[in-house]
This record gives C-alpha cells, structure tokens and sequence, in this order.
C-alpha cells in the first residue's frame, strides 16, 4: 500500500478529529522518520515532546522487551515488583516525595485537579463545591471535560457543555491578575511554565517565581503543567527550575512514556499526596510493570545522555541559525532549549510551509495559523541539527 492508500483509510474509518499533514510514517529512529515509499525526514514535532529520547532508543526498547518476558498487568489490586522501583526513580528524579502514576497526560491534569480540589477541603477548611482554581487564558490541559473547561480556544471547546465549574481565567504571564482573584476559595493556581499549544509563549522573566510566591504567602497550591515542558524539553529537567519556582504538584506524562506508551504521574510533598486514601482516585493501567519498566529507562536515558545540557546548547544553536535566514514575513523566533516557534505575520498560511519543509525532508506543524513548532528529539546530534537547518533556511527563503 502507498501513503495515498493510508491516508483514504483514516479518512474513511477514523473520526475527523484532526487534520494531518499529509505524511505517513512507517519507520523512525532517532530523530528521523520514513515514509512508506522511502522517504526519511527530520521529525521536528517529537509526537509533540513525547520522545525527547528520540524514537525507539535502544535502552528503553530493551527495558520494554525484557518486561515483555515477565509480567506487564497486575492492576493496583496487588503489588508488583516493578511500580516501586519506578515512584522512586521518578521522585529521584524531580526531587519530590511521592508520585501517583496515570497514563495520560489529561489524566495527570485531572489527578492534580482533584488532589487540590480535595486538600482545599480537608487542608484549608474550604467548604466541599466552593473550591475555586485560577487557571492562565491560552492554556492547554488536555481534551478532558475539567481541561477544556479551564480552556478558551473555540475548537477545543465548542458545544460541550456543559462546563466544570469553579475555574477562574486570567491572562498568562502576569502575577498581580492572578493575585487579583484569589479569594478564600481559591485551592490552586494551574500553568504551563512556557504555554506549549498556545504557540510556545515564554512568560515574562520573574512570573514563575512571582507565582510561587504569591501561592505560598495566600496559602493555595502551585500547579505546574510540565507535561510538554518537562523532562530536559526546555534545557533544564523542568521549565520551572529556571527560576527555583518548585510547585506544589507537578503534572508529567508524554516523554516519562520514552516514545513508547503512555505514562504519567503528579509528583507532590507528602502533604499534599497524603489526601489521597484508599479508594479515591485510580486508574486500571496507571503504574503498570511494562509503563513502570518504560518509564525507569527513560528517565535513565534522560539522566545518562544529560539530556537537559543538551537541548540548552542545541536550542541556542537552533535559534541563532533561524534568527539569520532573514525571511521578511517572520515576526520572532521564541522558545527555551528545544520547545521553539516561529511566528510569522499574523493571517499568514504557514501550512504552506509546513508542506514545502516537508518536501524538503523535515516534519513541523503549524498551530494557530501563523505559528510553526520546531522540537526534534533531543538526541539530535550537532551535525543534524545543521543539516536541518540547512532545511529550514532553503524553505524559508523561499517564502515570498
Ligand atoms: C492533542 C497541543 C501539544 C499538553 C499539556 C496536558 C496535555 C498536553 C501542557 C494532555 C497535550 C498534546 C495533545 C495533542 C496535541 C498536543 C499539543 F498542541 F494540543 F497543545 F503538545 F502542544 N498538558 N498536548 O501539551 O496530554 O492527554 O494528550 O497525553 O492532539 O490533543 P495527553
């Protein structure tokens, strides 16, 4: 079969919830990807951030196969010999005391959700159905109903009600709007540390910082979103280390599942993990053997290939090549380690671009239009990163 031949299937047989660049993968390693026909590309999306170790790195497909061979389901009903191991990894690894493992990234979202929801009642002596969590415009928490009821962008949201209530909005990247709605309802306060589908917005210097102590002196929680930001993605383990702003509960998935399943987690301080008790909160597959196995393996490769040093050095490569191609219907050039965005001029079609890099050799989409994400791997060696942007440049000075 062709790539044609693949595309009518999913057209035919799949719900229309998205619309694909034209492109079939049926091979990838590393950070680069082929096409039925033969076709290899640079993958500049990263299955947006969830194989920051690249595709099918040979440790973690190894710690899969070997767990293959022994147990790979208990359910939380029983004990097994590999969650253990992984909590601790995984606390080790962010410096917190206790995780509660999920699967997807919206089931993490709404683990930290209910965790607060739960620790305003029974910590803070808010009354059960009045809890209030301030949450930034522009965010993007997952396709849940509590995420997309903290959401204000039209497709994600339209004609679901209706809405969870208790969320409160306020613009992204300022501290006194969200100091200006605290109330003595308010549980938490929930961001992206760099807002990923919003089109990589880095927020001003301080906020973050500004956040934490703003959460700490009104006695609510900090809630950072690293699902997309963590794990070395923005040139620190975590965005929010730039600025020594530990949260509270940190939300994680994507690449905790090293490109191969879906593994995620809150990570919080024993006092706020304590208000979760036998029976209220679960999931049949969260913490499984085969996810634990995976999920050990990649933060080992994280740690061994010193992954955060890698994409700050790539990142600053990546961005002083792009700022030189000199394309007058680029606006900015944005981002942290390897989570960038070029911004062009706003009613700009850049899926245009997006199919001519394509044509070139490099997968990237756009978001919002005028926006287009560039997030290899952060395995992508020095040599490649050049080659690519050798890609990106061509393409680029093409746009008239
Ligand atoms: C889709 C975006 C990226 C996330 C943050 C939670 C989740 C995500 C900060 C939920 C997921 C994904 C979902 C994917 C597209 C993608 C995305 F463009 F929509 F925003 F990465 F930039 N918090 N983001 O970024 O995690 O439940 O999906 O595991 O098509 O929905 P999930």
């Amino acid at each position: 079969m062709t790539s044609r031949d693949y595309i009518e299937l999913d057209e035919k047989y799949g719900a229309h919830n998205y619309h694909p660049l034209p492109v079939v993968i049926s091979w990838a390693e590393g950070c680069k990807v082929r096409d039925p026909e033969g076709k290899s590309y640079y993958d500049f999306l990263s299955a947006y951030s969830a194989v920051n170790q690249g595709h099918r790195h040979p440790k973690i497909i190894a710690a899969a196969r070997e767990q293959l061979e022994t147990c790979t389901l208990t359910s939380r009903a029983f004990h097994n010999d590999r969650t253990g191991p992984f909590l601790q990894k995984l606390c080790e690894f962010t410096g917190f005391d206790m995780a509660l493992p999920m699967n997807t990234g919206a089931e993490a979202v709404e683990t930290a959700l209910k965790a607060a929801r739960r620790w305003g009642v029974e910590r803070k002596g808010v009354e059960n159905g009045k809890q209030e969590i301030i949450c930034a415009e522009g965010n993007f928490h997952g396709r849940t109903l509590a995420a997309i009821s903290m959401s204000i962008d039209q497709d994600s949201l339209i004609n679901y009600g209706p809405y969870a209530p208790g969320f409160v909005k306020v613009p992204f990247g300022n501290a006194a709007a969200i100091e200006s709605r605290i109330t003595p309802n308010t549980v938490a306060v929930i961001i992206e540390p760099i807002q990923g589908e919003a089109g990589v917005v880095v927020p001003p210097d301080g906020y973050l910082k500004a956040v934490r102590e703003l959460c700490t002196r009104k006695g609510v929680l900090f809630i950072a979103d690293e699902i997309q930001t963590g794990f070395c993605r923005t040139g620190r383990r975590f965005a929010w280390q730039r600025e020594e702003a530990r949260p509270d509960i940190m939300c994680l998935g994507k690449a905790l599942g090293g490109g191969i399943l879906p593994v995620s987690a809150i990570v919080a301080d024993r006092e706020v993990m304590e208000v979760f008790t036998p029976g209220t909160h679960g999931s049949t597959f969260g913490g499984n053997p085969l996810a634990a196995a995976v999920g050990i393996a990649s933060l080992q490769v994280l740690e061994e290939e010193g992954l955060d040093e890698r994409a700050e050095t790539l990142g600053n490569i990546f961005r002083a090549g792009l700022s030189k191609v000199g394309c007058p219907k680029v606006r900015t050039v944005r981002g942290r380690g390897l989570l960038n965005a070029v911004v062009f001029d706003e009613g700009f079609e850049a899926w245009n671009v997006c199919l001519a890099l394509r044509d070139e050799g490099l997968l990237a989409k756009q978001t919002h239009g005028n926006i287009i994400r560039f997030a290899p791997p952060l395995v992508i060696s020095e040599r490649e990163m050049e080659e690519a942007l050798e890609i990106i440049s061509r393409t680029f000075r093409k746009i008239r």
